[in-house]
């Protein structure tokens, strides 16, 4: 009798390659002889969209957004073809910093809604093939967060080690938002240490309970259906108070590892580290093998602006187009085949990427020709709230109609107590670059308060050019920004070529011009051409290459071999 559980060989293989087809998880390619294993990643070909809730969508009229807002427009986000939503944190806070001082890392805001809203939300995306991906502050907590409020009780309380205690002030460290990291507490007579907002002591990593309370609650968010994680300031976790190292300390990849054993490692989900570092850093978080994080953001791009000689952020520079160019080159090399980038513009902590990288001269062109830069490059695009109406910063004349605690720190810091800038110079660098600029309430329509709410004052002020730059105006017009977004997205997902934009090699070309990013993407059958005009001047280029077909461009152009591309011009195409 022939023995029905006995296979061959070959049969086995055969088996465990179909599974592993049907699974998704790997694919095979024939590079010589030699059979080369790739990982493929269920998350791969998504787009994330970052969302700041507090000024995504007000429902309930008491003038700031929420999660009801969020769930309103959740057809919106399907319809422009994004994927994975990231919300900034939504968890219990006295918003000193908008959320990133989390009192209680299970409880949601109440500002923002419920347990049951966000439960409802996940349903929602579940509905729509859509993911939340969430934000999680480690690194510190809000001094108004029970562990906290323990800690500073008594020099034996249990939860003191939660945080960094000194009986003096340590090197003279300034915090991220202007003054002292040190902050002194009568009650026990020491210096707490936080890197950010007063409100924001830092935890202190070198408890290993700290770690494990950290694993507890991304569990309690991942077992809810959370897809997704960005780890805010994930960089400074390892830090050595004592020895001044803030960032990258000896322990980091060690702690980082851990709580991915601890934690997410053990779920099917995407990991984002906000890490501010360079391209070695990057490839320390992210090579698979170390078992840390899918992904880094990097910032030298989006940071260039910051002139390190005078005051940073608030004394901006103009952007170089080529250094941003040769640094996306830089990482797409160095992190190619072995991990994954992040492609970003724009966050909740920058300022507008048109008036950052684009030019409002070539403000419609320019919107468009920074997206097509960045998003056919290899990695997982992120885009952020009304980055795809082309929306610009807002530009306040009175200091008091800001609201970031940054803006208000730096205030004190540099135009009263140092007088380092004047008020119209601070107001000047806030304009260019404040965070605020992107926090602005999102632009729904022309009516009353851009159709983000019924009319209640919101927190931040909306930009008046909401009659000109919102949704409504734009969905349903072609050549708009938004449907760029949208076209550019299907054609990165289209069937026929999305292998190409995810997997394929990225090769840059025509390095030496200073005003064209041209790049290829290719893989053993097919090769896609990139080119944008980073300038606002005519470009002329020979391309090295036989255009097949046109797949997106911003301008109406057919192109042959000699191009003179106009101001911001750009184009992706087939070719042979
Ligand atoms: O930002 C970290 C950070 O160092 C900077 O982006 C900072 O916000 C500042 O703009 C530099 O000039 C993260 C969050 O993204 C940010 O919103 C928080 O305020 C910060 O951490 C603290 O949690
Ligand atoms: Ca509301």
């Amino acid at each position: 009798m022939p023995n029905l559980f006995k296979i061959d060989s070959s049969t086995f293989i055969n088996l465990t390659m179909l599974l592993l087809f049907i699974n998704k998880s790997i694919i095979f390619t024939r590079k010589g002889s030699v059979m080369k294993m790739k990982l493929q990643k269920w998350w791969h070909d998504k787009i994330v969209y970052q969302i700041y809730p507090k000024s995504f969508k007000d429902n309930n009229n008491d003038g700031i957004g929420d999660i009801k807002g969020i769930i309103s427009k959740l057809d919106y986000l399907r319809d422009l073809g994004v994927d994975i939503l990231w919300l900034t944190p939504y968890f219990k806070s006295p918003m000193e910093d908008n959320g990133y001082d989390v009192a209680d890392y299970l409880e949601v805001n109440e500002m923002f809604g419920s347990m049951e809203d966000i439960l409802e939300l996940l349903a929602e995306c579940k509905k729509r093939n859509m993911y939340i991906m969430m934000d999680i502050v480690a690194n510190h907590t809000s001094s108004e967060h029970t562990w906290f409020k323990e800690s500073k009780k008594s020099k034996n309380n249990p939860y003191r080690d939660y945080y960094i205690w000194r009986d003096e002030p340590l090197f003279d460290c300034q915090s991220t938002f202007g003054g002292s990291a040190w902050e002194y507490d009568e009650q026990t007579n020491q210096y707490y240490f936080h890197e950010f907002a007063k409100g924001q002591p830092d935890l202190n990593w070198e408890n290993p309970k700290v770690l494990d309370e950290i694993a507890k609650c991304i569990n309690f968010w991942l077992d809810k259906g959370v897809k997704g994680i960005r780890f805010d300031v994930i960089h400074l976790i390892g830090k050595e108070i004592d020895q001044n190292i803030h960032a990258y300390g000896p322990t980091l990849h060690q702690k980082v590892h851990e709580l991915y054993k601890k934690s997410y490692g053990n779920y099917d989900i995407v990991t984002v580290g906000e890490a501010w570092g360079d391209l070695a850093k990057a490839i320390d978080f992210t090579d698979p093998k170390n078992e840390e994080l899918d992904m880094v953001f990097q910032f030298e791009c989006t940071s260039s602006t910051n002139d390190p000689l005078r005051l940073g952020k608030f004394t901006p520079r103009p952007i170089d187009m080529e250094f941003v160019k040769n640094t996306l080159i830089k990482y797409q090399n160095g992190l190619n085949d072995r991990s994954w980038n992040a492609l970003f513009v724009e966050n909740h902590d920058l300022g507008r990427c048109i008036n950052r990288f684009g030019s409002l001269e070539f403000y419609d062109k320019s919107a468009k020709a920074i997206a097509v830069m960045n998003y056919f490059l290899k990695g997982t695009p992120y885009i952020y709230q009304g980055q795809e109406l082309g929306m610009t910063n807002i530009k306040i004349t009175d200091i008091n109609d800001y609201d970031d605690v940054e803006v208000h720190g730096f205030y004190k810091e540099y135009v009263l107590d140092k007088k380092l800038l004047t008020y119209e110079e601070f107001l000047d660098g806030c304009h260019k670059e404040a965070r605020d600029n992107n926090r602005t309430p999102i632009q729904w329509n022309n009516q009353i308060n851009a159709g983000w709410n019924d009319g209640a004052k919101p927190w931040l002020k909306i930009n008046p050019n909401y009659t000109e730059i919102n949704a409504e105006n734009q969905i349903n017009n072609q050549n708009s920004i938004y449907s760029f977004y949208k076209d550019l997205i299907a054609l990165r997902k289209n069937s026929l070529y999305c292998n190409t934009f995810v997997y394929g090699k990225f090769i840059a070309h025509l390095i030496e011009r200073k005003n064209i990013f041209m790049y290829t993407r290719e893989t053993d059958n097919q090769k896609i051409l990139v080119v944008t005009n980073m300038c606002g001047e005519r470009e002329n280029i020979s391309l090295p290459f036989e255009i097949e077909k046109v797949l997106l461009s911003n301008y109406n152009h057919s192109y042959n071999e000699n191009i003179t591309l106009e101001p911001y011009e750009a184009f992706a195409a087939l070719i042979k």
